[in-house]
């Protein structure tokens, strides 16, 4: 009503995701920094997140959440990043590969193709909102992979298919990481002759798994700072093949009809 604060509004709630997810540690790190400490980060999961933000906007209620990019939510609603004078959730932020060591010689031809394998969001964004629509992930993936076979055919072009050789790949529930995890065992499946399980966790064994090399490879690595913790962790236990995305951004995110533009509105 009237006169109220935007943070009595929402109760001075942060509606966060996983507590494993690196947006979380950016998040709290930003309530440290600006000086939010009548604020909490709520902890829950992608898909709650999305849920609140939709019951929000059906009522045109105020919501802050923790937001990023590339996500269908920015397709569907009229959204907007807090402005981060501080930086606190980094600037040039990139999705990549990240595999076991040894893999290049277990499995010279699913390098070669993760070597290759680069995006973008707007390719992303297609397989995302067709997910969002109700369409099955594999499904979603392989759609999409039929309809972009020239992209599909660079990135395998004349590696040599396997024959059923076992393949994992780790992951957690992020519609980005769905997303790309569903079209690479897609590829790895139909194009190279893997046998693929995609091992859907939180991200600490996301990232432990490839370390310990009981996982092959993750394309879900948010660096240089959304995993920087991870990564200064087990960086000397993987090999990171680069970039699979770049232009990717985190931070926290509100409807367009809420009246704070900069994180330091919300002091
Ligand atoms: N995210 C999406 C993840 C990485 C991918 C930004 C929610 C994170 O915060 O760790």
């Amino acid at each position: 009503a009237g006169g109220k604060s935007l943070g009595d509004q929402v109760k001075h709630e942060i509606i966060g995701i996983d507590p494993g997810a690196g947006i979380m540690k950016a998040a709290s790190a930003a309530i440290e920094e600006y000086g939010l400490s009548d604020w909490t980060l709520i902890e829950g999961s992608s898909a709650a997140m999305t849920a609140t933000l939709a019951k929000a906007i059906k009522s045109e209620q105020p919501i802050i959440i923790t937001g990023w990019t590339p996500h269908w939510m920015f397709a569907k609603y009229d959204l907007k990043y807090l402005e981060d004078p501080k930086k606190v959730f980094g600037e040039a932020e990139e999705i990549h590969t990240v595999v076991r060591k040894g893999l290049k010689e277990a499995h010279p031809e699913a390098y070669e193709f993760l070597e290759r394998f680069e995006w973008t969001s707007d390719e992303m964004g297609e397989i995302m909102t067709a997910i969002q629509e109700g369409q099955d992930p594999a499904e979603a993936a392989k759609a999409w992979a039929e309809s972009h076979s020239d992209r599909v055919d660079a990135w395998t072009a004349d590696i040599q298919p396997v024959n059923g050789d076992t393949f994992k790949l780790s992951y957690v529930a992020w519609d980005s990481e769905i997303a790309s995890t569903n079209l690479i065992q897609y590829i790895l499946e139909s194009r190279l002759g893997y046998k693929v399980t995609a091992l859907q966790v939180e991200a600490g064994p996301m990232w432990t798994g490839v370390a310990n090399g009981d996982v092959d490879a993750t394309a879900a690595a948010w660096l240089p700072l959304t995993h920087a913790d991870y990564w200064d962790k087990y960086k000397d236990q993987v090999e990171d093949l680069g970039a699979n995305m770049t232009g990717v951004r985190t931070g926290l995110v509100v409807p367009s009809y809420v009246e704070a533009n900069s994180i330091e509105d919300l002091k």
